[in-house]
């Protein structure tokens, strides 16, 4: 099968140009500029034309943060790996990295071969693991190695959640020795979970049990201590250090001084520290649980300080994640108890349109769009060039997205496995209007043409920003 998308305008973190765009099977064979008049000679002989006119040429967005049917406090996240990745194509991602999550007590292999059952041959898009390591041992030190070789070679650790996935600074430090020999780079969950129990046993204590004390008890200077005190033990160790889900402002300080000393530290957002705040969580009716999730929204004025981040490359990637519970029977779990709501909020669908609006308003550039969204991830995780990129030999993970076309986000209309919209209501510019993975169609002229067995398990290198 070969596919032609032509008179677009493909965008990459270089800049924007009028290229045309050569698919056979699974590959990108070509790109050539609008002007070499190739592409009348491809269409002559192609299986199909896509006509890309008013419309952007991207490589097919990458998130790399992702959890799909996640067992947590007693629930699970409800999007499947099924459902899940058939919602992030409709958004214009075309590979997930999701989080296999080890169980206290449990092994790093036994669980590599659970997550690899719930999602081989279930998945719409490519997909990869990094790995949640809760117990430090020995055994399990030494299984970081077999991980690495088997393509997952990120390990994500929490200063957050005391007795469940928490980690003391000793574990952490021995991890990132690890980590530092094999060449494997530590993601953290970066809040200091033993203070956060405690203001949050006060709060319930002193009868503050609505959503908002969520956010409350969980404030930003205990975000930025996590994360200054996990740069200074990769700093330490030498090992590479990739924050999550960086929410704060004085995070985000900590992790520019890092970088101005020239510290291998990166670090991401989400796109609901972007767009919603404290205040959503404050939403009455119970309503604020649907915004629960850690480290929580935070005061509308630390946005402006993360698109400057991402205008910096002090923030070098946004992911979402995505961590899907509903409202009416699992955020419920913590009506009367904020630290009862299962934490997470559903956004894989909506990753590409989301930085859009930024586009849009200014705050970055569609080339920074590209990067923070597809090449920079792909490059992080040890994924470029065949994912990342529009390229001769790249796999044929390519978005049409028509940035004129104006849509509003709501649950009626969004393909997430889950009962609410974190942006209900909410009407953005800019649309996905063909997506394909590996070369085969799997979104176009608003339906769904793909499978749920397509998506292929993705081995990783290294992280390709290391020296
Ligand atoms: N934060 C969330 O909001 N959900 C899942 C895990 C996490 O760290
Ligand atoms: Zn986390
Ligand atoms: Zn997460
Ligand atoms: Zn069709």
């Amino acid at each position: 099968m070969t596919i032609v998308i032509r008179n677009g305008t493909v965008v990459s973190p270089l800049g924007t140009s009028a290229s045309d765009v050569l698919v056979d099977g699974e590959r990108i064979v070509a790109v050539a500029s609008a002007s070499s008049g190739l592409a009348d000679q491809w269409a002559a002989s192609a299986d199909r034309v896509i006509d890309a006119a008013g419309k952007y040429v991207l490589p097919g967005g990458i998130d790399a943060h992702t959890h799909m049917e996640m067992p947590f406090g007693g629930t699970s996240s409800v999007d499947t790996f099924s459902t899940g990745t058939t919602a992030a194509a409709w958004g214009g991602t075309t590979t997930i990295i999701d989080f296999a999550v080890q169980a206290k007590g449990t092994s790093l292999l036994s669980t590599l071969e659970k997550w690899h059952q719930k999602a081989d041959g279930n998945c719409a898009v490519d997909y990869g693991f990094h790995m949640i390591v809760s117990d430090v041992n020995d055994g399990t030190l030494k299984e970081m190695e077999t991980c690495i070789d088997a393509g997952v070679n990120s390990f994500k650790m929490f200063m957050a959640y005391p007795g469940v996935f928490y980690a003391t600074d000793g574990e952490i430090l021995r991890a990132m020795q690890k980590a530092k020999e094999t060449g494997g780079t530590i993601m953290m969950h970066a809040e200091n979970g033993i203070a956060i129990d405690q203001l949050v046993a006060q709060a319930l204590a002193e009868g503050r049990t609505d959503p908002v004390y969520h956010g409350i008890t969980r404030p930003p200077e205990l975000e930025a201590e996590a994360t200054y005190r996990a740069i200074t033990l990769a700093k330490v160790t030498g090992a590479p250090l990739y924050i999550v889900h960086l929410s704060a402002a004085q995070a985000l300080t900590a992790v520019a001084n890092a970088r101005n000393r020239g510290q291998n530290v990166f670090a991401e957002t989400c796109p609901q520290y972007l767009f919603l705040s404290l205040d959503d969580l404050g939403r009455d009716d119970f309503e604020g649980s649907k915004f629960v999730c850690s480290p929580p929204l935070r005061p509308r004025e630390h946005q402006a300080e993360l698109w400057r981040g991402l205008r910096t490359n002090d923030l070098s990637v946004v992911s979402t994640d995505h961590c899907p519970f509903c409202f009416k029977d699992q955020k419920e779990l913590g009506r009367g108890d904020f630290s009862k709501i299962p934490n997470g909020i559903p956004g894989v669908e909506h990753r590409m349109d989301l930085l859009h609006q930024g586009v849009l308003a200014g705050e970055i550039s569609l080339s920074r769009w590209v990067e923070i969204s597809s090449t920079t991830p792909a490059r992080m995780f040890g994924l470029y060039p065949r994912k990342g990129a529009i390229a001769a030999g790249s796999d044929a993970d390519i978005v049409v997205y028509d940035p004129a076309v104006k849509q509003t986000l709501s649950v009626e209309t969004h393909h997430m496995n889950v009962d609410y919209s974190a942006y209900e209501g909410l009407e953005i510019t800019g649309r996905v209007s063909t997506v394909l993975s590996r070369g085969s169609v799997v979104i176009d002229d608003g339906a769904f043409h793909g499978s749920t067995s397509h998506g292929v398990f993705l081995e990783r290198e290294l992280n390709q920003y290391l020296v």
